[in-house]
């Protein structure tokens, strides 16, 4: 089961990814993938952010096992099952400014997590898709969630509800 794990910066993907690692989950970087296999086609001086042409990535066949893909454009690549991780906007705020992104930056992401920007490019992609929200979960209880929807098993998308749309006010 190869698993995209998305969601707009700074929502806890990573450190997700780590969690997930300790319990033995293989754990791709799809930043550093892209990288070392000259996916980025270029740099967005306005955004400062890498362009990363997905298409250029060859993702192995399933090989039984459990691999999660982390990044917030893995949801781009063909792969079998999707997690997404929410966050309250203005908690998402607080962790963007701490991390040092400017102004307008901060802004757009957090509008994109209120509008669920994410959610809904990944949907039509993902029948086994499961959206868990980490604003009150420790990253061992938010793996766990995930874990327990058992994307394997999913018919349909798993979506939990959040609504921040008020936040856009
Ligand atoms: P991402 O990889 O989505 O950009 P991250 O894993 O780097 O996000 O996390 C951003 C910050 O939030 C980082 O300082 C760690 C903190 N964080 C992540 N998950 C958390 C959680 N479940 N509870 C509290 N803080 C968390």
């Amino acid at each position: 089961m190869r698993i995209a794990l998305t969601g707009t910066p700074g929502v806890g993907k990573t450190t997700l990814a780590a969690e997930a690692a300790r319990h033995g989950w293989q754990v791709v970087d799809v930043k550093a993938w892209a990288q070392e296999s000259g996916a980025v086609v270029g740099h967005d001086v306005e955004q400062g952010a890498d362009e990363v042409d997905t298409d250029l990535l060859r993702v192995p066949p399933d090989d039984g096992s459990p691999v999660l893909y982390e990044g917030h454009l893995s949801h781009h690549l063909p792969l079998d099952a999707a997690w997404v991780v929410r966050l309250d906007p203005l908690v998402l705020r607080s962790r963007l400014l701490a991390r040092g992104y400017p102004q307008w930056k901060v802004e757009e992401n957090v509008e994109a997590e209120a509008m669920d920007l994410i959610l809904q490019e990944a949907l039509p992609a993902f029948p086994r898709l499961i959206q868990r929200d980490g604003t009150r979960r420790s990253p061992q209880e938010l793996l766990a969630a995930f874990v327990e929807a058992g994307s394997d098993r999913l018919k349909a998308p798993d979506v939990e509800a959040v609504d921040w749309s008020h936040r856009l006010l």
